[in-house]
């Protein structure tokens, strides 16, 4: 009997070690010490052993016993730490690794052109006004002594929607709205986009523009100059050459265009400043006494200057784009040079 204890117990041992999965070792568990296990099975036995045989018996029965269950937590214990690690493994975050990289977004280089100018004239005092893009006539032509003949009014130049309403043709009709307020003096500058039936590689059906008001007792074409000149040094270059040259538009009079020596020759001569030396950068002008009689500012006591440029052109000329649809096509190629 105590061959066969000795048997079972180096038999299960061997079992216990051969073991590698918690389940099979709990079977294992129920096949030596279970209620009818092999173990179990002896230990019932031992009232049929004489008086002499039992206690020995019974003795070595509990010795295997307390080896079996003692093994079998070991090898519990030693499967639950394998199985624990395992998993910590499989679940290994490595923090060595590189992040995934997020694309960072820029401002669009229209947006970048408006806020220089945007800055530049709230460093002079100017604040900024804006206004409805769909118009009525009145302010879009009629206050702004347009012509009822003037070619802009034609299908062929402006968007009409329904009756008699239009999209701007330019943001001169917040000035307009502004003055019609009558609060004096104004000064301020009216960026935004404007609509004209135009397209080809330098006109845009939509594009966007910044102008400026300002309106006073002693304003004149001389403080103009002044605003315009540092405007656009501070723009282009403290160094850089401006002159003006006169003009027409119905809005302002006396009128001028103003050119900067040109960017690429610097004055010599060149394809983009077509061999002159200029460019030509924005229009500007005295406000035209007809204007203000439109929003019954008194012309007698009042008067103002007023300028207008295009922001599409500023950053061709500036950056040398070719073709203004660039701005507009989203293409990742072209806005990450700037
Ligand atoms: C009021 C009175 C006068 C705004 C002006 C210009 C000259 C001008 C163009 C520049 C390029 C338009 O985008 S562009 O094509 N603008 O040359 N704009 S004076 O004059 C005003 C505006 C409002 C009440």
């Amino acid at each position: 009997m105590q061959n066969k204890l000795n048997e079972l117990k180096a038999a299960a041992l061997r079992d216990i070690h051969k073991i590698d999965s918690i389940k099979s070792l709990e079977d294992l568990k129920i096949k030596y010490l279970g209620k009818k296990g092999e173990l179990t099975a002896i230990l019932n036995g031992l009232g049929g052993l004489s008086k002499t045989e039992r206690p020995l018996i019974g003795r070595v029965g509990n010795e295997v016993k307390a080896a079996l269950t003692a093994a079998l937590d070991s090898r519990l214990s030693e499967l639950e730490d394998a199985e624990l690690q395992k998993k910590l493994t499989a679940e290994t975050i490595d923090i060595t690794l590189p992040g995934r990289r997020i694309p960072a977004g820029r401002p669009h280089i229209l947006t970048t052109t408006e806020n220089e100018i945007r800055q530049i004239f709230g460093e002079l005092g100017y604040t900024v006004a804006e206004g409805p893009d769909i118009e009525d006539d009145f302010h879009n032509f009629e206050a702004l002594n347009i012509p009822k003949d003037h070619p802009a009014r034609d299908m062929h130049d402006t968007f009409y929607v329904d009756d008699g309403r239009l999209l701007r043709t330019h943001t001169s009709p917040v000035q307009i709205r502004l003055m019609e307020k009558g609060v004096l003096p104004i000064k301020s500058i009216m960026p935004g986009r404007v609509y004209r039936c135009d397209a080809d590689v330098t006109h845009s059906p939509v594009f966007h523009q910044v102008e400026g008001l300002a309106v006073g007792e002693d304003i004149t074409f001389g403080d103009l100059k002044g605003t315009l000149e540092l405007f656009l040094r501070r723009m282009f270059g403290a160094q850089r050459k401006v002159r003006f040259r006169n003009s027409y538009f119905p809005f302002t009079e006396p009128s001028a265009e103003v050119d900067v020596e040109c960017f690429v020759c610097g004055g010599r001569g060149c394809p983009l400043c077509k061999s002159t030396g200029w460019i030509e950068i924005l229009g500007c002008g005295s406000v035209d006494p007809n204007v203000f009689q439109a929003v019954r500012i008194d012309p007698e006591k009042y008067s103002g200057f007023a300028f207008g440029l295009g922001i599409e052109r500023i950053a061709m000329l500036k950056y040398g784009v070719k073709d203004i649809r660039l701005f507009y096509a989203s293409d990742l190629r072209f806005l990450r040079q700037f």
